[in-house]
């Protein structure tokens, strides 16, 4: 991150962000699916990262990284952006958030009154993009194919927006409310991108404006120097780079949340292979996962008695119980639950199995609060959204 002038800048240098590609490191990752084969590359502030595309920059953290902790660092935090005109140059004084639309007082706030002027809240809460571990989904679909890496979780600080909406006083007949960032489309016939939230999940006290990760500034691609957080909900409704919240007294019609970004509208949000769905909804909670993270398949273990560790998360009801199989899911036995960071951050869970030697099929099954579980079959649809399924680990005790 360059200073200069107070303004701060994303230090991609002249070539713009396509440049950073040619930074790539030599090394590649390989995912494990057809074409998993990803170069991995470096930019301002990360460390090396699963490259998925470079203009815009999509980077895939490397599934290790949930190893470390439950807070996942901000220089592994995963990165996606839609549109290739990102902001690399933003000076946080002149920096004005405005709010419009349908309310008594507009407002256009500094980021030093968003920080001194209102209540300061802090969360710990998962972002996880839709389309995380498409790559999986059989029968393949199009879209990003990405491995298990673009998900993360931190401590985020900030305002509830809620206290910055009753501030500009909405307007009775408000039913939604629109956020847009700093970013746009390189040709102006491809929509900005844009969301929308329904009034009473705005106005929850939950949904912050979020100005601090993890004790720290927002880093520049993960929304500097402010970025919408919406606890439960999938990373689409997370704009970052926010600088426009407009109050609108009908439902919003961009194409981020009439046309893209939407499930089938039925209980397993799923339709039959190849199948479109009849009546889709826009997405919304993440469904109840967990994964092993000190395995990985592929892993040589000693015989005996092995240690298992991992998360699980769920939209915000807590997770209640995580079981492991060592035999593909025939039986199941209980992790322990390690601690509690909130209803919206992953938790940590351990568990001993023994091990004879050969070949093993290890899993983990998350339960929440409201006794959802993870299906032992995958759900399809057509944009491979809201993979849950039990993920199996392939390991070998020598
Ligand atoms: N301004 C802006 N905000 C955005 C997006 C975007 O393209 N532009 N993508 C969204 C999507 S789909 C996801 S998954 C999250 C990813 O957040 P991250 O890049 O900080 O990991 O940002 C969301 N917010
Ligand atoms: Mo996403």
């Amino acid at each position: 991150m360059l200073k200069a002038g107070g303004a701060t800048a994303l230090g991609l240098g002249v070539g713009g962000v396509g440049a950073s590609s040619l930074a790539a490191l030599a090394d590649t990752v390989t995912l494990p699916f057809a074409n998993g084969e990803r170069p991995l590359v470096t930019y301002p502030g990360k460390r090396p990262m699963i490259g998925l595309t470079a203009r815009p920059p999509q980077l895939e953290t490397p599934f290790s990284v949930f190893n470390e902790g439950v807070i996942t660092p901000n220089d592994a935090f995963f990165v996606r952006y839609h549109l290739a005109d990102i902001p690399l140059n933003i000076d946080p004084e002149t920096f004005r958030l405005e709010v419009t639309g349908n309310v008594a007082t507009p407002l256009s706030l500094s980021l030093q009154e968003l920080k001194d002027n209102f209540p300061v809240r802090e969360i710990v809460a998962v972002n996880q993009c839709s389309g995380n571990s498409r790559g999986f989904v059989e029968p393949r679909v199009a879209g990003g194919q990405l491995g298990n890496g673009a998900m993360g979780n931190a401590r985020w600080r900030g305002v509830p927006l809620k206290a910055v909406l009753e501030k500009a006083g909405l307007a009775p007949n408000s039913v939604q409310v629109s956020f847009a960032g700093l970013d746009g489309p390189v040709i102006p016939e491809t929509p900005s991108f844009a969301k929308a939230l329904d009034v009473a999940h705005a106005t929850d006290g939950e949904v912050m404006l979020a100005y601090s990760m993890n004790g720290t500034d927002l880093p520049w691609l993960n929304g500097f120097p402010l970025r919408l957080v919406v606890p439960g909900y999938f990373g689409t409704y997370w704009v970052k780079h926010l600088n426009r919240i407009t109050v609108l007294d009908k439902e919003f019609d961009g194409f981020w949340m009439k046309s893209a970004y939407r499930i089938p509208d039925n209980a397993c949000a799923c339709t039959e292979p190849g199948q479109a769905a009849a009546k889709t909804v826009p997405i919304n909670l993440l469904p109840v996962r967990s994964f092993i993270t000190n395995l990985e398949t592929g892993a040589k273990v000693p015989a005996g008695k092995v240690a298992l560790r991992g998360i699980a998360f769920d939209g915000g009801f807590g997770i209640t119980g995580v079981a492991v199989s060592t035999d593909g899911g025939q039986s199941w036995s209980s992790a322990s639950l390690g601690p509690d960071l909130g209803r919206f951050s992953f938790r940590e869970w351990t568990a001993t199995v023994p091990l004879s030697k050969g070949e093993h099929v290890l899993m983990c099954r998350a339960t929440n609060a409201r006794g959802e579980t993870q299906p032992l079959q995958a759900r399809w649809n057509p944009a491979g959204y809201m993979r849950n399924v039990v993920e199996a680990t392939r390991v070998v005790a020598v």
